[in-house]
């Protein structure tokens, strides 16, 4: 079929989600199971903590991002959805359509257990747009046998612009595990890319206990040929669900079709690792005619790598946005409070602000930023006028705005980092968040901490700060380290199961030429998505205060450091809530 002779932009979408175990209380692949509230409908959806300007249905669970794509004129954005209750089960490919990323209209569910092929799951998948202008998804169906294989839907009506229906057809499933794959372990297609004659896509996988990102061949979209090699794998990494890859430009934030090799770009390959939940990329290099992706030898491959969020943010996919050209991020954020909360409440999950990604200047990671679209949300604004020298102990309440719902964008400078920390040794072996469980935000410092507390109460008896702390090291170099701390963001007593991580990330900048850093936190009553340094370090919270709610809720700037931290600029806004998200679904 000539299919191939043009190329237009494709995109795919995959989701991973995992199960696992059954009964109660199990796991199934990824999510733990508890059987007895699946189908639990939610009765009245609380409106404590929901969100006002992230992604979210109306009500129950939802998991991973799916097939995003803009397609003649719209985004499209699927999304694992529980249509029975507000845990993990009973999953469908629920849509929606938005024409700016953040005003959302609902559609009837796309794709749902129906065939012989997936009548035992629609788990995740993705989005490529072949040529002619047409889309067609692929994604993981479970079979009778629960076997994971990769299946293909196509609109049935490609005439209505909100591609509202779509079809599985009988020639499903196109690839099935290869005998010597666990066929639990096989899953989350990727959007195709197109050189020299074939189609390529990757599924995720698992063989002993390394990660393989298994590579498909096809000249028609329809046969499809498993490649000899692996695109990528690794060892010690267990599953690697949701795959991602692409090319990124080497120059300026345009983003590039998923297709385009060549010598104007590097490519970024990431994996969901099942093991950990977090998603992890390295920057390396796809050779195209051998068709093997190898790291940069400045990208650790592994879980000691670079990750798109040091918080809640898993199973993420980019797709390209020709209408903008730009690459767009999508990842699901999941709750932090207990499943039964989760039923109470009549909601579980959200999808992070959709975050245009790019490679950085260096060359060595990716930037990201919310994609500019959110700004029409931008409200009452207010402007901090510098504040010189912050002592130790100082705090700045930002008065004027509505601290539960709000966009801060902050720019901190420094004058020496002579007497910053050291930093122990012993910490080489920690990751960022153990070192943030033991240096948070009341402990105090040198360089730091200073930054913002978030979703405070008036007397601070609780908040989620989120902060830079600047360490010397043995070669006299700096480490910066960026924390967003759930431990005292709730008066919840500790003994019910909440998860209250100290997140943190090390930011790449060097402060000691710089002399400056800057946060951006998006506020939104149970979450705190923040950018440090212009994108290079993210770090999600889901946090759930008791006294900092709606109006309750306040802002604050500090430094709990020795050495005085100076805020140069500091504009928050009041965020609007979008006139469409998704009220007119109706399951
Ligand atoms: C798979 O689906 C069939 C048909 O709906 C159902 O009878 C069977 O119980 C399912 N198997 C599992 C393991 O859920
Ligand atoms: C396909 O969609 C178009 C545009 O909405 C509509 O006019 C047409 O009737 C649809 N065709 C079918 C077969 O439903
Ligand atoms: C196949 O994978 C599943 C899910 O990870 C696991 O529970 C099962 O033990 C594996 N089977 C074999 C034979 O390794
Ligand atoms: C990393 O690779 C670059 C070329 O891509 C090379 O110049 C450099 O020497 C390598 N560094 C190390 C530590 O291997
Ligand atoms: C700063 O440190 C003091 C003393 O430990 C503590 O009471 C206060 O909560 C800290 N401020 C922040 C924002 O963490
Ligand atoms: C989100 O929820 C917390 C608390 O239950 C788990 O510890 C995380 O593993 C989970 N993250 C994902 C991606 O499932």
């Amino acid at each position: 079929m000539d299919f191939v002779r043009k190329l237009v932009p494709v995109f795919l979408f995959v989701s991973c989600v995992l199960l696992v175990t059954i009964n109660d209380n199990g796991v199934e692949a990824s999510h733990r199971i508890y059987s007895r509230l699946q189908s639990v409908p939610a009765g009245e959806v609380k409106q404590l903590h929901r969100t006002a300007y992230h992604f979210q249905p109306p009500q129950h669970w939802i998991n991973d991002p799916n097939a995003p794509m803009f397609f003649n004129g719209l985004y499209h954005l699927f999304y694992q959805y529980n249509p029975k209750g507000s845990v993990w089960g009973n999953i469908v490919w629920a849509h929606s359509i938005s024409k700016d990323l953040i005003n959302w209209e609902a559609l009837p569910h796309a794709i749902f257990p129906s065939k012989p092929f997936d009548v035992n799951g629609t788990w995740s998948g993705s989005a490529t747009i072949l040529p002619g202008n047409r889309p067609v998804i692929l994604y993981t169906g479970l079979d009778n046998d629960k076997r994971q294989i990769q299946n293909y839907a196509v609109p049935a009506n490609i005439s209505d612009p909100y591609l509202r229906e779509w079809l599985k057809p009988d020639d499903n499933p196109l690839v099935l595990p290869s005998s010597d794959m666990n066929a639990s372990q096989f899953r989350d297609p990727t959007t195709a890319w197109w050189h020299g004659g074939h189609w390529r896509m990757l599924v995720g996988g698992k063989r002993k206990h390394r990660g393989m990102a298994w590579l498909y061949r096809s000249i028609n979209f329809n046969h499809w040929v498993k490649a000899k090699h692996a695109l990528h794998s690794a060892p010690q990494t267990g599953m690697w669900e949701c795959p991602d890859f692409f090319p990124v430009s080497l120059h300026g934030k345009n983003g590039v079709d998923t297709s385009k090799v060549g010598e104007d770009v590097k490519h970024v390959f990431k994996v969901s690792l099942d093991e950990t939940r977090y998603d992890y990329y390295t920057v390396g290099k796809y050779d195209h005619e051998g068709d093997i992706y190898l790291p940069d030898n400045t990208s650790v491959d592994g879980r000691a790598g670079l990750r798109f969020d040091y918080g809640n943010f898993y199973a993420s996919k980019t797709f390209f946005d020709p209408s903008k050209n730009r690459r767009i991020l999508w990842g699901w954020a999941n709750e932090s409070d207990t499943a039964d909360d989760d039923t109470a409440k009549g909601w579980a999950g959200i999808q992070a602000i959709p975050r245009e990604v790019w490679l950085s200047p260096d060359g060595k990671q990716v930037l990201q930023w919310p994609v500019a679209e959110l700004e029409t949300l931008r409200g009452q604004k207010v402007d901090l006028k510098s504040i010189q020298n912050m002592t130790p102990g100082k705090l700045v309440e930002v008065k004027g705005i509505t601290a539960a719902q709000a966009d801060v964008d902050v720019t901190f400078s420094l004058a020496s980092l002579e007497k910053a920390e050291e930093f122990d040794p012993n910490w080489e072996k920690l990751d960022a968040e153990s070192v943030c469980a033991i240096k948070r935000s009341h402990v105090q410092g040198v360089v730091g901490p200073f930054g913002l507390a978030t979703l405070a109460s008036q007397n601070l008896e609780e908040f989620t700060p989120v902060f830079f702390r600047v360490f010397k090291t043995k070669d006299n170099k700096h480490k910066v380290l960026m924390c967003s701390d759930a431990k005292g963001s709730t008066l919840r007593p500790f003994d019910i199961k909440q998860y209250r991580p100290s997140f943190a990330g090390y930011v790449d900048i060097d402060l000691a030429a710089e002399k400056k850093i800057s946060l951006r936190s998006l506020i939104d009553h149970s979450v705190v998505e923040s950018f440090a340094a212009g994108g290079k370090t993210c770090i999600l919270s889901r946090v759930y205060p008791t006294l900092a709610v709606n109006d309750a809720a306040h802002l604050f700037v500090f430094n709990n450091g020795t050495e005085p931290v100076s805020v140069q600029t500091l504009s928050a806004w009041s965020m609007s809530p979008p006139k469409l998200m998704n009220q007119n679904l109706n399951f």
